[in-house]
């Protein structure tokens, strides 16, 4: 019989690629869905599999919807990767972003142990706990430092459900995802924000791209490459908990500079500061801009991971460079500013 997983965060970049996986797989995929006035489920039409999940209403505030929805449909996993994922975002809402990343996860977990807890348990967590991070490179046994409201709710999440694992033998287990990206990415974080900026620009509908800062340094993978990972830790003889990662750190400038170069702009940079600006050297144009508005009250400034653990236990590793990454994104977005302009 066909494996039942439920995806929690169905209509996020992972949910799509997750389900398209496992779909793959043969699974049978029920996809998590908070209600919202306009929901449009864009990324699963993306990946042509909008008629092969079945999608249901579930919200991560809501305990007794949560149980309803896994003691009728009883999957054998659960993903859980629901979240309120923008960390800028957390310092304005810290509060809903706790209810949901932190007490979200215990509710999912809570009735899991209630209604079944031989259930699979996968939880979305984040190389944002390494924060203000203790060494280089972070590994499962770096200390965690979060350094915003979203990485200390992620905390929580990242150790009820060890706690759970521990107490009542659940397989239960945390990915420590470090940033992975592709053209599924929601449009207010950095990379799709500058690909899409830069393709706009391109084509005459945007005359800049405003940022906050380029020295944060991120180690940045592909959404589908990750989420195979995410697929292997259910799958492992043993639950436990593993960092997924490439190995390899880039600035906020760098990937502006590589993704300028892709759509075809000189990219240089003058002045300093909020005055910084990234000129296009073939018009004169400057096409990039900073502002305070992006910055945020405490930084991550420098993340990289070290995926030995997983690549040696479950044989996973990275396929796609941080060169590829950025050109699959950037040529995307111009294929689809192009189009929208046509229409
Ligand atoms: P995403 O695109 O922001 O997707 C998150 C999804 O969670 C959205 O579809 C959102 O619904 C849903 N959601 C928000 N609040 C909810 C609630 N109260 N109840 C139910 N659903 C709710 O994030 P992602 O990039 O796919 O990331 C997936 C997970 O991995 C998140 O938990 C994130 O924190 C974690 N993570 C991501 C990365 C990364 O680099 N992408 C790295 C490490 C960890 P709407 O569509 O209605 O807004
Ligand atoms: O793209 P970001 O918003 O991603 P961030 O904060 O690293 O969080 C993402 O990755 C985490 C894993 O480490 C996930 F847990 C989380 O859910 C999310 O998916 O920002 C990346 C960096 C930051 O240092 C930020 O200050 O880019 C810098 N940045 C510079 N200018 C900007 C901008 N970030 C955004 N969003 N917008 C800017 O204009």
């Amino acid at each position: 019989m066909a494996k039942r997983a439920l995806i929690t965060g169905i209509r996020g970049q992972d949910g799509a690629y997750l389900a398209k996986l496992l779909l793959e797989k043969g699974y049978e995929v029920i996809g998590g869905d908070r209600r919202s006035a306009d929901a449009d489920y864009w990324r699963l039409r993306y990946l042509g599999i909008e008629k092969e999940v079945r999608l249901v209403y579930i919200d991560l505030l809501e305990f007794n919807n949560i149980y309803r929805v896994i003691e009728k449909y009883k999957p054998d996993e659960v993903y859980n990767l629901a979240a309120q994922s923008f960390v800028q975002v957390s310092f304005e809402q810290p509060i809903l972003t706790s209810e949901v990343n932190a007490l979200g996860v215990l509710r999912v977990l809570e009735v899991i142990r209630q209604v079944n807890p031989g259930i699979k348990f996968y939880q979305a967590s984040t190389s944002e706990l390494f924060g203000k991070a203790k060494e280089i490179p972070q590994n499962e046994e770096t200390p965690f430092y979060p350094r915003s409201p979203y990485g200390v709710s992620k905390l929580f999440g990242y150790w009820i459900t060890r706690n759970y694992r521990e107490a009542y033998e659940m397989f239960a287990v945390n990915g420590i995802l470090f940033n992975h990206e592709s053209p599924l990415r929601g449009l207010e974080f950095v990379t799709r924000k500058i690909t899409w900026g830069l393709a706009r620009i391109k084509y005459g509908l945007q005359d800049k791209l405003v940022l906050g800062n380029l020295e944060a340094k991120r180690d940045w993978g592909y959404a589908p490459d990750y989420m195979e990972a995410v697929w292997l830790m259910l799958q492992a003889e043993e639950p436990d908990d593993y960092v997924v990662a490439t190995g390899e750190a880039h600035s906020v400038r760098e990937f502006v500079e590589q993704a300028a170069q892709v759509c075809g702009f000189k990219l240089y940079w003058e002045g300093e500061g909020l005055e910084e600006k990234g000129i296009d050297a073939k018009t004169g144009k400057v096409i990039v801009e900073i502002s305070s508005e992006y910055f945020r009250p405490a930084e991550v400034d420098f993340l990289l991971g070290d995926a030995r653990k997983i690549r040696e236990k479950l044989g996973w590793k990275p396929k796609t460079s941080f060169s590829k990454l950025v050109e699959i994104m950037m040529e995307e977005d111009l294929k689809r500013v192009a189009s929208e302009r046509r229409a």
